[in-house]
């Protein structure tokens, strides 16, 4: 059976709707993956990604070099708790894609003290740290090295959430776009195999990002919401109590604000409203779905609140990107869609 060089898929021509399907005889390519690299248009949705234990089973099963890939922007939603527990005896290399995202002034040197405290909180374990990006190819002679250093003659799993750049770093690592890279999550669809220097790779589906701001918006918003470029910090000062709306999707309100100051770390594309919290139940009825856009598909809504305690932190939605607060406030109370998550960590800038 010959399976999409882009996907994974197996390829079949019965049924135009389901994954693989290509018209032509000998295609190498999937008409999914076809009009995604030509149109950029996504004919069939998938993008919730895999069963995360559909996808671990398979991979705890193969004797092989982990590779595990998680997007620096969207660093909590990649994290997968316990993933020595799951993957028992693997070697596990980390790679932290999309550094090009994250402000120069952010080192190195931080970027990796931070995202070695979160690992350690979350109980996981690596051989190796590695920091890439898609432009100029950063990182790529570092993870081949890694890989010649940890492989012992196995192959090489790249695994990771939907999204997180999996499918570029091996186009990356192989020097040509062959696997289809896309900004739908959910693109690459089945284990695909591929060969780099000799060295055997499998790219493989997402794991469902199941609790992401990129679940909850229309498949044609996710370029308002993912970021294209470096961060461009929005900072606002704080005085008495300040509620934001970014776009329609989350609602943040701060409360007692006295000297402070919250910064948004987000897609440049998304408008942030900001005003005072007395009114902004009523600005919210006024303006959402019209001024307040995106909104989420569900339009449900939950809410948290917290006391301030650490000096400066952040308010983390997975998909969305965070807010930093710093200064004195009482509360924070954050409304965001009913199925999505919400960190509040240390501040990582
Ligand atoms: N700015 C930036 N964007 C990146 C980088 N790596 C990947 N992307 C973008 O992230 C999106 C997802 O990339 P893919 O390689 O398709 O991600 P994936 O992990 O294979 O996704 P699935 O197959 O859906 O699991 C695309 O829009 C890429 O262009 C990077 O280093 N920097
Ligand atoms: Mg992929």
């Amino acid at each position: 059976m010959k399976k999409c060089k882009g996907c994974g898929a197996i390829l079949q021509s019965k049924d135009p709707n389901a994954p693989g399907y290509t018209p032509k005889e000998n295609s190498d390519y999937c008409q999914r993956c076809f009009r995604l690299i030509h149109y950029d248009d996504l004919m069939i949705s998938m993008r919730k990604g895999i069963d995360p234990d559909v996808v671990i089973d398979r991979i705890s099963q193969s004797d092989a070099l982990i590779l595990w890939v998680v997007d620096l922007f969207d660093f909590e939603a990649g994290i997968i708790p316990g993933l020595n527990r799951h993957l028992i005896g693997k070697d596990i290399i980390m790679v932290c894609t999309k550094r090009d995202i994250l402000p120069d002034t952010l080192s190195e040197e931080k970027i990796a003290r931070f995202v070695f405290s979160r690992l350690k909180e979350n109980g996981i374990s690596i051989k190796s740290l590695i920091l890439t990006s898609k432009l100029e190819r950063m990182g790529v002679e570092e993870v081949k090295q890694a890989v010649q250093l940890y492989r012992k003659n196995r192959e090489v799993i790249v695994m990771g959430k939907a999204n997180s750049g999996k499918s570029t770093l091996l186009n990356n690592l192989l020097g040509e776009n062959t696997l289809t890279m896309s900004r739908y999550p959910g693109t690459t669809l089945d284990f695909n195999e591929l060969e780099i220097d000799g060295v055997p790779y499998v790219d493989t589906p997402g794991i469902e990002i199941s609790h992401s701001i990129l679940m909850e918006v229309k498949e044609d918003e996710l370029k308002e919401i993912l970021p294209a470029r470096t961060l461009k910090p929005q900072v606002y000062q704080l005085r008495y109590d300040q509620s934001f709306a970014i776009g329609g999707l989350v609602r943040l309100d701060l409360m007692k604000c006295d000297h402070a100051s919250c910064v948004f770390y987000m897609s440049d594309s998304l408008k942030i409203h900001r005003g005072k919290v007395s009114g902004a139940d009523a600005l919210w009825k006024k303006h959402y779905g019209t001024l307040f856009q995106p909104v989420p598909v569900t339009n449900q809504f939950k809410k948290y609140t917290i006391r301030k305690e650490m000096d400066k932190m952040d308010i983390v939605i997975d998909g969305l990107g965070w807010a930093c607060v710093h200064g004195q406030m009482s509360t924070i109370t954050v409304y965001v869609p009913e199925n999505v998550n919400v960190t509040f960590r240390k501040a990582m800038l």
